[in-house]
């Protein structure tokens, strides 16, 4: 393992035991707080909130109850498509990987991988990559189902965790993003991010991404519409963090959940619509915020993608596509590459 100074200058290791140990950046970096994000997102003629703040912990478990939902198919459908790769994937694998995620999971999903890699390796290594502290929760809870399990978690930013791996020693990195979080980046934004991933990568790493599909609208509009109301309750939770951690008085009766398939742009688009005139004050990022009634506040993208998209999108950052695995219903895609 190689410990480099500029490592040991940013990272604080905390060793909880020989199969467990954390990397946390000393400082946090010069990064805008969530006041002066909100302050400048909202303060603006196209009013938006960026994703990234749905996930507090009500948010994140309200997720959690999305990807059980009947119409939200995305999580159900990767879940098959990886078991398909139970027999698959390791032809991909030599004697050298280790396990990537770029967001933790104790999920399903990266059970299916850590047994794939349990039938090939003695011991089986995971860097789980995720800015929050969940990440301590759901390494215990694999450690305590896999045996020969050693796991390294990186609290960090995905970039900060993807800077930290860039050189750390000569084993290969089977790198994950599943889930279609891909697609919750602008296009600039993830043509970046891939970027970022592909110069991450050594000669021999695999990167495997989980991408959405386009199809009908009416299939992608309930899932991002839900019968029981779960997504309105994920959507609106953001107000209620504004509520709560930057002293602002948001009336949630005053606003709704609104979402919509853009076909031209391939992408569900999620709004809160304020549902009256209204001003709220948001007192930590000094703002008085005037909204009409029927203004819409973007929240989030889901981009959906056809296979050719995907293949562009690859190839553009210099990645070489091995093999795309799709479900029956042609709803979801993993994708495995490596770097030229
Ligand atoms: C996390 N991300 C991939 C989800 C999605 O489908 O874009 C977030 C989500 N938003 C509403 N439902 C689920």
């Amino acid at each position: 393992m190689s410990n480099t100074l500029q490592k040991n200058l940013n990272y604080k290791k905390y060793v909880i035991d020989n199969r467990l140990q954390y990397f946390k950046p000393h400082a946090s970096r010069i990064e805008k707080t969530f006041a002066e994000e909100i302050s400048f997102s909202l303060n603006r003629h196209c009013k938006f909130i960026s994703p990234k703040f749905f996930y507090d912990k009500k948010g994140s478990d309200l997720f959690e109850k999305i990807c059980m939902l009947p119409e939200y198919y995305p999580t159900k459908t990767e879940i098959t498509i990886l078991k398909k790769l139970q027999n698959e994937l390791p032809s991909y694998l030599d004697k050298n990987f280790r396990v990537v995620e770029l967001g933790s999971g104790a999920s399903v999903k990266t059970r299916i991988i850590l047994d794939i890699f349990s039938q090939i390796y003695d011991v089986v290594e995971y860097f789980p990559i995720d800015i929050s502290e969940i990440l301590a929760e759901s390494s215990e809870s694999l450690l305590k189902d896999y045996d020969h399990l050693h796991i390294t978690g990186i609290i960090d930013t995905y970039e900060g965790g993807l800077e930290f791996l860039k050189n750390y020693d000569e084993k290969k990195n089977l790198i994950l993003f599943l889930g279609s979080s891909f697609g919750n980046f602008s296009p600039v934004d993830g043509h970046e991010f891939l970027q970022k991933i592909n110069s991450t990568m050594k000669k021999g790493d695999l990167f495997l991404i989980g991408l959405d599909l386009v199809k009908d609208r009416q299939i992608l509009e309930s899932a991002y519409d839900d019968s029981q109301g779960i997504t309105a309750e994920f959507n609106l939770n953001v107000l209620s963090r504004i509520n709560d951690e930057l002293d602002a008085d948001f009336n949630l009766n005053n606003f709704s959940h609104h979402s919509l398939y853009n076909e031209h742009d391939q992408r569900i688009e999620m709004y809160l619509k304020s549902l009256v005139n209204q001003s709220v004050v948001i007192s930590k990022s000094d703002l008085l915020l005037n909204l009409e009634k029927d203004e819409l506040i973007h929240t989030e993208y889901s981009h959906k993608y056809k296979l050719s998209d995907i293949h562009k999108l690859l190839d553009d950052v210099g990645f070489d596509i091995k093999h795309t695995w799709l479900d029956d219903k042609n709803y979801f895609s993993l994708t495995l590459a490596s770097k030229i």
